[in-house]
């Protein structure tokens, strides 16, 4: 096991951790950004398999949020606005009228504190920030710490933790899109993905969850016995035509709280565990397109990101898992990625 370190353009640091069977996994404390995934496959060809910038400079302005943590609130927050504790928090609008995925200046754009620790089973990054009452219009002085370990039984855990001195919502994912192909061999249509939801997110024209939850049995909504993602990147319903002919939706989870996802080709399978409610899943529906990638121009559905999470529509609809972190109190959750 071990972690390397690189420095980038002088101003930020990616820290590689490495295991014993041929895994790393590579992070920015810009943004906590996830840059690449080396994932030996079926046959023992290490590739990549995640989207990440050829060019350092281009996470920057990293509008698609490419590996990003997001955060203090993942999502769209209606109107860029909420009520808590009887008071109105204004936020900033950074789509159209609504707040996305934590504003401008969420903690995609952060630069984060970084420690390494390392065992003989396992090598971890801790990263830590606080956010300032205010700041982003958010309430509360917010400690938080994501902390990514990787082990020898491939597998690389997100642990979250985050204490406010004030009542404010919180909503910590990761924003990694995965192509299991490994090192982008086309778009993610071959993947196939299973996981336990009775229930998603109805959006509206501003994929702005309507408050209403839908029973997707016997649709390409229904991933219980799990189904090829291609099935669902066609103008086939209203829901799919409003996200971009694909998935952009939350879903929550039934009783088993992990999505398995596998590709045939390279029999590479990964499953993921965590702690969260509900999960958006997203196809790239809205990737933009020529992106200068480590393996090639982007394209829709070039990846797919699993962004468990509790969502924010909470602050507006009931219904939804809670996304209140109470004064004093520890927000934990964790995300882990197995591969096999
Ligand atoms: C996802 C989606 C969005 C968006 C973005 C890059 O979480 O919900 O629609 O385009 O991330």
């Amino acid at each position: 096991m071990n972690i390397t370190t690189k420095s980038i353009q002088n101003k930020w640091t990616e820290f590689t951790l490495t295991n014993d069977y041929g895994m790393s996994a590579s992070i920015l404390n810009f943004g906590g950004i996830i840059t690449k995934m080396m994932v030996p496959d079926q046959h023992g060809k290490t590739e990549n398999v995640v989207l990440g910038f050829n060019n350092y400079a281009d996470y920057e302005e990293n509008t698609n949020y490419l590996g990003a943590q997001i955060g203090p609130v993942a999502g769209r927050i209606q109107n860029a606005a909420f009520k808590l504790d009887d008071k109105t928090y204004t936020l900033e609008e950074n789509e159209g009228n609504n707040h996305l995925h934590g504003g401008p200046n969420g903690f995609h754009q952060v630069i984060w504190s970084a420690e390494t620790s390392q065992s003989n089973n396992e090598v971890s990054l801790i990263l830590t920030h606080t956010g300032r009452h205010l700041e982003n219009g958010y309430p509360g002085n917010l400690d938080v710490s994501i902390t990514y370990t990787l082990n020898n039984a491939n597998e690389l855990t997100l642990n979250y933790q985050a204490t406010s001195d004030h009542d404010t919502p919180v909503a910590l994912t990761n924003h990694t899109y995965f192509n299991l192909s490994g090192d982008m061999k086309g778009t993610v249509h071959n993947h196939h993905v299973q996981f336990d939801s009775r229930y998603f997110a109805e959006l509206d024209e501003e994929l702005i969850p309507t408050g209403q939850l839908i029973e997707p049995v016997d649709t390409s909504f229904d991933f219980r016995n799990g189904r090829l993602l291609g099935d669902g990147l066609k103008p086939e319903t209203a829901q799919q035509i409003i996200a971009g002919n694909g998935y952009d939706h939350y879903f929550m989870f039934g009783s088993e709280k992990a999505v398995t996802v596998s590709e045939k080709n390279t029999g590479r399978t990964m499953k993921i565990h965590t702690s969260e409610p509900g999960m958006v899943l997203y196809t790239a529906n809205g990737l933009d397109e020529g992106l200068k990638l480590n393996e090639g121009l982007s394209q829709k559905y070039a990846g797919v990101c699993f962004e468990a999470q509790p969502h924010p529509a909470a602050l507006h609809h009931d219904g939804f898992p809670n996304v209140i972190l109470p004064t004093g109190e520890t927000y934990r959750s964790y995300i882990k990625y197995s591969f096999k």
